[in-house]
């Protein structure tokens, strides 16, 4: 079903500049050193870090005059707890500062006070840590080896199979196995990805204000979830919760890596309270690398069962996510793999399914959800898989493709998950006529002579997006399985919005979301005023306050615009309902009778209006004359928790590649998408944008990497190689618009999409343009060094070493 892109006088449908913007283009945003800097009285904080991998903390000293804390003086303070109820979890505490041990280098274990941030910065340096270095594990088919060292010695080795498994699923279906005796082609594609950071352009930052009135906390902090980060923050120090405040103010990025409670955080309340002082921690860059979370370091070992004419039958896999030292909250470890595990197959079709996928534990920084979470990977190794299967069969990759897609809906997959309308072999016909294959392939001939290699590659992906409840207590069994062992499971998913008209007939809606750069502010106020007739620029939006909003759990996954826009939508409706009851009361007629335009109530056919400001204020100022009144206030509140839905696109990329230097310039980049119906075609298109250049990041340039003792060796920007506007191409985007009853307005999200579909497309290309010589690409990034060694040596670039191999090869770079 295509709808519309935009209905005739709505606000939804059209690319309004966003509301944000003229404030933060002209550097009026408030960001939270913006907060310290302006507080006179404020003191600073600093961590000490660890600078082994794995070792035990001898002893923790300071010359007179550092005022300096450590594990012993957080005693009292409790680990962060975050766990799942299911038998293949491991749930591990992650203390505050490390107290007898250390895990990573980047671990913090002490912190210092001091009047301003240089002198805290100066003070740290005071701070002798002495650390005697244990055994570290610092790949997972290390850390899985029989007698590996233990990341958490009270997690025994023989718990589950093999040490350091935090987190081993599996799905099974009863065919599985037949499906791959009967099948006439077994394709194995195994693809890893090195370590990534979300890298916002702001990193962590926090101050936390002493009220010594009422002893109060105001916590303002760079966030995605201020309200569950106050309940993480006040079980870990032991206050309630009505003792603190969060506030995330303007926020200069966050990716999924401010979703995440940060122990600094924690820190610094507990000190607040304890030294009854306003206190500020301003994140470096290179603690934003060391210890502000990564992503992306996993090894898919997957095998397609296939029919002669390219039909997928069955899927087998065991997928490995090296997740670090620490849990992290409230979404746990158990994130990348139990994603993967369920979403693995995306797009296709295919009946049966045997996978596995683990969690392990190394000593390396805790791994945590950047845009994407594990479906880069996955796609990734679904698409090297789709181009594999074609050219091991002789079929088109198109053609491969679409014959897999799923096209009847509901679909549900053999992982029980359950699909709903997309477009999958519609976005795919469109991305391939974009493309223009004929006219690709003779190009890329004509290059070929010339001695240039040009290639194409196409990904497609569902992304899941706006899951609520029921798809976060999939991942978990029901509480109280075991009375005896109340763990602290959280179930994030609904939001809720409460939607305020003033006397002057303004509109105020206060939303549990919190948006960092998303456009919500706009996009929210489109939906509501299609409701109410009233203008955008009328609707003021409060959120990231938990003094000012209702309870929620914040902005990521994709999820704000379908769950906070279906709450939104469903306020606005019971506020105009009650609207035109107060109209029909003056206009005469029925409520349904009154229509809502430009800012007034009339009756449908006649020429009578009534402001709403006045019906407003008379609501408010004169409710002893309105005749069944009920609640004198405006208000209404929006609950919204859907199932989930899917955006679904096709990617494609086509680079170039000097064969001399291994130098990839992605020379285009199409975007077939389905985000459904868009509320602000503008802010789609941004999200696509920003999306695909970290998908291209991915594919080609970001790396963190560790040395052989576990020292993170890149620290900086310089090092750690984010793509610049020069590296990135134009990107093209064509929508198609499917509806879905999943999604209330209609909207279906887009915040990941960009980042899950163009490593694929860049690693097909990249295999398709190096074909000739032998080279495809199974390990991203895929550098100039990875992709001239493998030219000289005519192979592949290999993926990272797989727990399952007999002999583990060593890992080239
Ligand atoms: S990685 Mo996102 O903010 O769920």
């Amino acid at each position: 079903m295509m709808a519309a892109p935009t209905e005739p006088g709505t606000w939804t449908g059209r690319a309004l500049p966003r509301l944000e913007d003229p404030a933060i283009v002209r550097g009026w945003g408030t960001y939270v050193a913006d907060i310290a800097s302006r507080n006179a009285g404020c003191a600073y904080v600093r961590f000490v870090r660890s600078t082994v991998a794995s070792g035990r903390i001898l002893s923790i000293t300071a010359p007179p005059g550092v005022t300096v804390f450590t594990g012993r003086d957080l005693a009292d303070v409790a680990p962060i707890e975050a766990a799942l109820h299911r038998p293949d979890f491991v749930a591990v505490g992650t203390p505050i500062l490390a107290t007898d041990v250390v895990r990573f280098v980047g671990e913090p274990v002490a912190f210092v006070v001091a009047d301003s941030d240089a002198a805290a910065e100066d003070a740290a340096e005071l701070v002798d840590v002495d650390i005697e270095p244990l055994p570290a594990v610092l790949s997972a088919p290390d850390a899985l080896a029989e007698g590996a060292p233990l990341v958490h010695d009270s997690v025994p080795a023989d718990h589950q199979n093999a040490p350091n498994t935090m987190v081993d699923g599996r799905v099974t279906t009863p065919g599985a196995a037949e499906a791959f005796t009967r099948a006439d082609a077994i394709v194995p594609v195994r693809v890893s990805s090195g370590r990534q950071s979300a890298m916002p352009l702001e990193a962590r930052a926090s101050h936390a204000a002493y009220d010594r009135a009422d002893g109060r906390i105001t916590l303002h902090s760079t966030l995605q979830m201020p309200h569950i980060t106050r309940t993480g923050i006040a079980d870990c120090v032991g206050m309630a919760e009505d003792d603190l405040r969060v506030v995330a103010p303007d926020v200069g990025g966050g990716f999924g890596a401010k979703m995440t409670l940060a122990r600094e955080d924690v820190a610094l309340v507990w000190a607040a309270r304890t030294l009854r002082r306003d206190l500020a921690w301003i994140e470096t860059r290179e603690e934003n690398f060391l210890a502000a979370w990564h992503s992306r370091e996993q090894v898919y070992d997957i095998e397609g069962a296939f029919t002669a004419d390219g039909e997928l039958l069955a899927l087998r896999g065991d997928l490995i996510c090296d997740v670090g030292a620490y849990c992290c909250y409230p979404v746990t470890w158990a994130v990348e793999p139990l994603m993967a595990l369920a979403e693995l197959p995306g797009p296709y079709k295919v009946a049966e399914y045997d996978v596995r996928s683990r969690a392990v534990a190394t000593n390396k920084c805790p791994i945590a959800p950047y845009r994407g979470v594990s479906r880069p990977m996955q796609v990734l190794a679904m698409e090297r898989l789709m181009d594999r299967a074609a050219a091991h069969l002789g079929i088109d990759r198109v053609e491969i493709r679409d014959k897999n897609l799923i096209s009847e809906f509901p679909h549900r997959a053999p992982t029980g998950l359950v699909l709903d309308a997309a477009s999958h072999r519609e976005t795919l016909a469109e991305a391939a006529r974009l493309a223009d294959l004929d006219d690709f392939a003779v190009r890329q001939e004509q290059a070929r002579r010339q001695g240039r290699y040009l290639g194409i590659g196409f990904s497609c992906f569902a992304e899941r997006t706006g899951y609520g409840t029921p798809a976060f207590a999939a991942r978990s069994q029901p509480f109280g399985l075991d009375p005896t062992k109340p763990a602290p499971v959280i179930t994030p998913g609904f939001e809720r919005v409460i939607l305020n008209m003033d006397p002057s007939g303004g509109l105020t809606l206060r939303i549990g979301a919190s948006p960092h750069g998303q456009g919500l502010k706009t996009t929210l106020a489109q939906v509501v005023c299609d409701e109410l007739g009233m203008r955008p620029d009328q609707v003021r939006v409060i959120a990231s306050d938990t003094d000012a909003t209702p309870y929620g759990w914040g902005s990521y996954a994709s999820r704000a615009m379908v769950i906070a826009g279906g709450a939104s939508l469903i306020a606005a409706r019971e506020l105009a309902e009650r609207i035109r009851g107060l109209a029909a009361d003056r206009l005469g007629g029925l409520p349904d009778d009154i229509v809502l335009e430009d800012g007034t109530a009339r009756l449908r056919g006649g020429t009578e209006a009534v402001e709403l400001a006045v019906i407003a204020r008379d609501t408010y100022h004169s409710s002893h004359l309105i005749p069944d009144k009920g609640q004198p206030a405006l208000e209404a509140v929006g609950t919204y928790d859907p199932s989930g839905t899917f955006a679904n696109a096709c990617h494609v990329a086509e680079v170039e590649v000097d064969p001399q230097t291994g130098q990839v310039r992605v020379t285009r980049f199409l975007v077939a998408e389905d985000a459904g119906r868009l509320i602000n075609p503008a802010i789609v298109d941004g999200q696509i944008h920003g999306g695909v250049v970290q998908g291209i990041a991915n594919a080609l340039f970001e790396e963190l990497i560790y040395d052989d003792r576990g020292v993170l060796v890149t620290t900086s920007l310089m090092d750690f190689l984010p793509p610049t506007a020069a590296e990135v191409p134009d990107i093209e985007i064509s929508h198609l618009y499917t509806l879905s009853p999943a999604s209330l307005t209609g909207a279906k999200g887009v915040g990941e999409g960009g980042t899950i579909g163009a490593p694929a497309a860049i690693a097909n290309a990249i295999s398709d343009a190096l074909s000739p010589l032998g080279v495809g690409v199974f390990h991203l990034p895929a550098t100039p060094h990875r992709i001239r060694s493998a030219i000289r040596e005519g192979r592949d670039i290999r993926p990272a070493p797989h727990p399952s191999d007999a002999a583990v090869p060593a890992p080239q770079q």
